[in-house]
């Protein structure tokens, strides 16, 4: 999953593709390169950031998506909580709704995504990126975020989505500390989180829990730590990593997926 935001502050490639043109471009280089997905972000999540007001990110999102889905055939996703952006994207052509907020943040949005057939990346997170580094404590981070995920996947299902349509995340980042996330990728077959039985996504992509290992360096800079993420991530069992540089990711996941298969090709 290629990550394209169209926002002008997102920590890791802010500003880049704040530009309709520019964006769809960018999407198809993407494509090119090899991504399965191309995600399409209008709001940056990053710690502490503020909420984009929905008409603001639907104005954002929507030409990016209608111009990538109709010249592309991999689908199209859109990165939002927001029930009314989500609506406008997979009006405009979106396959799947990827939201970080795991149907907390807009109770529209599960009616919104059931009533359209798309899949759904439900994300864990604790409250608001604004305040959500206030909630990062855990006595078992694993097991309580295979339960609130859990949770999160019988709202999905009350909704009216079917649970085949569903991807989880365990929210690399997001109300989580630096031990938290590493203890999520460490961990990703963990029995509990292997007994939700649905494939997982995980975005480790340029995240600032690699500087634990690498130290000060720029999210740009990130992308050699990315990749030994990406590696290990994939050898623990993901199904789909969310990254920023698509071809040099493609080369490390089709390596990890060889390995772990244990067979060449
Ligand atoms: N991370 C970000 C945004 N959206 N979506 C999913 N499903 N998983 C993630 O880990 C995730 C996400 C923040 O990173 P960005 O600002 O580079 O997009």
């Amino acid at each position: 999953m290629g990550v394209l935001n169209v926002t002008p502050d997102s920590f890791a490639d802010g500003g880049l593709y704040a530009d309709p043109g520019r964006a769809v471009e960018a999407g198809l280089a993407m494509v090119e390169a090899g991504a399965d997905i191309v995600d399409v972000g209008g709001e940056s999540t990053r710690p502490g950031a503020g909420e984009v007001p929905a008409d603001e990110e639907r104005r954002r999102v929507q030409p990016v998506v209608e111009r990538l889905a109709r010249q592309v055939t991999v689908p199209v996703s859109v990165d939002t909580w927001k029930a009314e952006v989500a609506r406008a994207a997979l009006d405009a052509g979106a396959l799947i709704v990827n939201d970080i907020s795991g149907l907390q943040f807009d109770p529209a949005l599960g009616g919104v995504v059931a009533r359209s057939g798309a899949a759904l990346v439900l994300m864990h997170t604790r409250g608001r990126p604004a305040v959500m580094a206030q909630h990062a404590s855990y006595a078992d981070v694993v097991g309580e975020v295979a339960a609130e995920l859990g949770a999160q996947l019988h709202v999905a299902e009350q909704a009216g989505i079917p649970r085949e349509a569903v991807v989880l995340d365990p929210g690399i980042g997001f109300a989580k500390t630096a031990e938290h996330s590493i203890a999520l990728l460490a961990r990703l077959d963990d029995p509990r989180l292997r007994a939700l039985d649905r494939p997982w996504l995980v975005g480790p992509s340029r995240k600032s829990f690699l500087r634990a290992a690498i130290g000060d360096v720029p999210a740009p800079g990130r992308d050699w730590a990315t990749a030994a993420a990406v590696t290990a991530a994939i050898l623990h069992g993901a199904h789909v990593v969310r990254v920023h540089r698509v071809a040099e990711m493609v080369q490390v996941a089709r390596v990890a997926d060889m390995i772990k298969a244990g067979r060449a090709g």
